[in-house]
This record gives C-alpha cells, sequence and structure tokens, in this order.
C-alpha cells in the first residue's frame, strides 16, 4: 500500500531581535518604564539604599525611594513571532557608571528619560547617546506635581536637534511608554530613510 507522501516539516521561523537601551539619571523612572511595558517579569537588580548614597543621591524629589537599580533592568516585549524587542536599563547612581557601556553593546537605539525638575542630571544619559552614535528619543517623565513645561521648551533646555522626538510619558503607563517605543522605531526608520505605514 502507497504511504501518504510525508510533509515537508515546516521551515524554522527566524527570529530577530533588537536591543533598546533606557538611560537616564538617579531615579528618573527607568525601572518603572521597562516594567510597564515587559511582556515578562522585568529581571531586575534593585538594591535597598544605604546610607553611602546619603549625600551623594538627590532624593529630594523621590523621597519614597527606598531602592536603587545596581547593574541593570531587563524587559522583553514580542513584535510579531518573528521579532522581538529586549529592553535595557542602565543603573543611575554614578557611581555605576562604568556598567553603561558594557549595556550599551549591540543596541540600536536608545530612550534617555528625563525629569524637567531635575533637568541638569539628563545630560549624561543624552552625551552617551551622541557620543556613542545611538540614535534615540527624549521621554519626559511626567511626575506629580512637577511643573509642566511645553516640549519645545525642554527640548531648549536639554539642547537636543530638532529631528529627535521629545515627548512626555508616564512611566507607569503601558500605553504611554509604548507610544515611546513607537517614536523610537520611527525615529530608526525616519535616520536610515525608510518610510513607515502608518
Ligand atoms: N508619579 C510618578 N512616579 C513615578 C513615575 N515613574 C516612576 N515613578 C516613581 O519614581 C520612583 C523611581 O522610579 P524608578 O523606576 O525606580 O527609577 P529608576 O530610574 O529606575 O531609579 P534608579 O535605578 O535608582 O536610578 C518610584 O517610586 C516610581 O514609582 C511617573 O511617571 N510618575
Ligand atoms: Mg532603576
Amino acid at each position: 500500500m502507497a504511504s501518504a507522501p510525508s510533509e515537508a516539516p515546516p521551515a524554522p521561523i527566524e527570529v530577530s531581535a533588537v536591543k533598546f537601551v533606557v538611560a537616564g539619571g538617579f531615579g528618573v523612572g527607568k525601572t518603572t518604564f521597562i516594567g510597564a511595558v515587559s511582556e515578562v517579569r522585568p529581571l531586575t537588580t534593585e538594591a535597598a539604599m544605604t546610607a553611602v548614597s546619603d549625600g551623594v543621591d538627590d532624593t529630594t524629589h523621590v523621597s519614597a525611594k527606598t531602592t536603587t537599580t545596581v547593574a541593570l533592568d531587563f524587559g522583553r516585549i514580542s513584535i510579531d513571532p518573528t521579532l522581538i524587542l529586549y529592553l535595557f536599563g542602565t543603573p543611575g547612581q554614578e557611581r555605576f557608571g562604568f556598567m553603561w557601556d558594557d549595556l550599551a553593546v549591540g543596541a540600536i537605539g536608545g530612550i534617555a528619560l528625563v525629569d524637567t525638575r531635575r533637568i541638569d542630571d539628563s545630560f549624561v544619559a543624552i552625551d552617551w547617546f551622541e557620543a556613542r552614535k545611538v540614535p534615540f528619543v527624549v521621554g519626559v517623565n511626567t511626575f506629580d506635581g512637577a511643573e509642566r513645561f511645553a516640549i519645545e521648551e525642554i527640548r531648549e533646555a536639554l539642547g537636543v536637534a530638532p529631528e529627535i522626538p521629545v515627548l512626555p510619558c508616564d512611566a507607569r503607563s503601558k500605553a504611554e511608554v509604548k507610544d515611546v517605543l513607537v517614536a523610537l522605531v520611527g525615529h530608526l526608520a525616519a535616520g536610515s530613510g525608510v518610510t513607515l505605514d502608518a
């Protein structure tokens, strides 16, 4: 008896991975940002803040903060079965700054998170992305009670180029974090000359 022709095994799905880095000053909301959007429970390396940070980290505006990221945050989003987005968050305390370069290896884009109450703390992340030529967008984390500024005022204060998107966002909101990521993808596409469908 003739046996049915055996079906060819399905072709393996090729999965591409894309890496984005979320950088910013101490307590600006990086861990919160990644946690809001990650589909897996984000890996974080939070440690209790100790007396070592007294007088070093400005906790005036994040007085409820009891932990800080000491190595990295890691989150994952599947865009579709063939494309996975990995988000890496930097530690915010200056004394862990030596880890930032390692975290950036292979990153194709970044998010500089800023807090308008501490604009001076934003320059480290912005300069870092610029120096490494990693395209980035700016997310302005809108903390409760912080004075609201027009985006153009913030752009001017930060000195970022007009083509770099600057977006307000609440790092606790999945939808708003997604908007920032979509803006980054659009910015990357614009930089490479690709036009994305709406
Ligand atoms: N109101 C408000 N609070 C926020 C927002 N984003 C973060 N927070 C709070 O701000 C505090 C600091 O947030 P984290 O996500 O730990 O900040 P971080 O940048 O990861 O901090 P480090 O890793 O220590 O630099 C936490 O208590 C958050 O709940 C926001 O958009 N609005
Ligand atoms: Mg953190």
